[in-house]
């Protein structure tokens, strides 16, 4: 997060860190004592997915092994931490992914419908976390103008190193048109997307898969960390998956499973 301040110890409780091969690569956030939203490009593998790749490309793949979910992603290879302040000097290896169902439409390209849902292995300890709220409205006008929070443990500068400790800032939802409209020309806005910023202030690298909340009534995830020119760019938001668009698929994708408690 850039031009944001420091997340006092337990004031997001849904805030979680996504790890691969026991490193932090994401965000993600807690709707349910054992379920995640984070972002599709943060777990999809672009070298080995496709059979078509050519051999040099797939020199950096792991092997197919049973694990593999239908996705094609290993879970076995996921954890997540939750409740956790300082990741570098972190007191526990994070809770084991059990299965991962990414968006069947995430399209690795423009980065569309970038969003997947994380069960995992065991419920979170009850007073490790608190559940994010999902939106109870599709519409995209309710949005326009919104002021919200993006958190994460990436960049506070543009091609700077992760965060140690979560960082958060305020900015403010786009009117859609202006978005698709926005300095990013043949680089796709889609109706499944939103864009969030402020003077200075931005998501970056790292934050993917991470919540963009509206804090009133309830923290409620209106977005997830995508993508975007640059971090804190003028001209150039940060772009979200607009969750509000993906209501019927997450419903099935979290088996109903309890949310939050307002
Ligand atoms: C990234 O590379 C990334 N400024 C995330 C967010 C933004 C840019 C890049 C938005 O993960």
């Amino acid at each position: 997060v850039v031009g944001g301040g420091a997340v006092s110890p337990g004031e997001l409780p849904w805030l979680a860190a996504l790890k691969r091969d026991g490193k932090v690569i994401c965000g993600a956030t807690v709707v349910a004592r054992d379920h995640l939203i984070t972002a599709t490009h943060c777990i999809f593998d672009n070298t080995c997915s496709h059979a078509q790749e050519s051999p040099d490309r797939r020199m950096g793949c792991h092997r197919v092994t049973r694990e593999m979910t239908a996705d094609g992603v290993e879970a076995s290879r996921l954890s997540v931490l939750v409740g956790e302040y300082d990741v570098n000097n972190s007191q526990q290896d994070g809770i084991p992914v059990a299965h991962v169902t990414q968006h069947p439409d995430f399209n690795r390209f423009t980065y569309d419908n970038d969003i997947a849902v994380l069960r995992l292995s065991e419920p979170i300890p009850e007073h490790l976390y608190r559940s994010a709220c999902l939106p109870d409205f599709e519409d995209d006008n309710r949005l326009e103008g919104v002021e919200a929070i993006v958190s994460g443990w990436g960049s506070t500068i543009e091609k700077g190193p992760p965060s140690s400790i979560p960082m958060k800032a305020e900015v403010n939802i786009w009117a859609q048109e202006e978005c698709s409209g926005a300095g990013y020309g043949r680089r796709k806005v889609t109706p499944r997307m939103l864009c969030a910023n402020a003077p200075e202030r931005d998501s970056c690298t790292g934050d993917s898969g991470g919540p963009l909340l509206l804090t009133r009534p309830h923290y409620t995830i209106v977005g997830i960390v995508s993508w975007g020119r640059g971090c804190a760019r003028q001209g150039y938001p940060g772009v979200y998956a607009r969750v509000a668009k993906f209501l019927p698929w997450l419903k099935v994708a979290l088996r109903h499973a309890c949310m939050c408690h307002p």
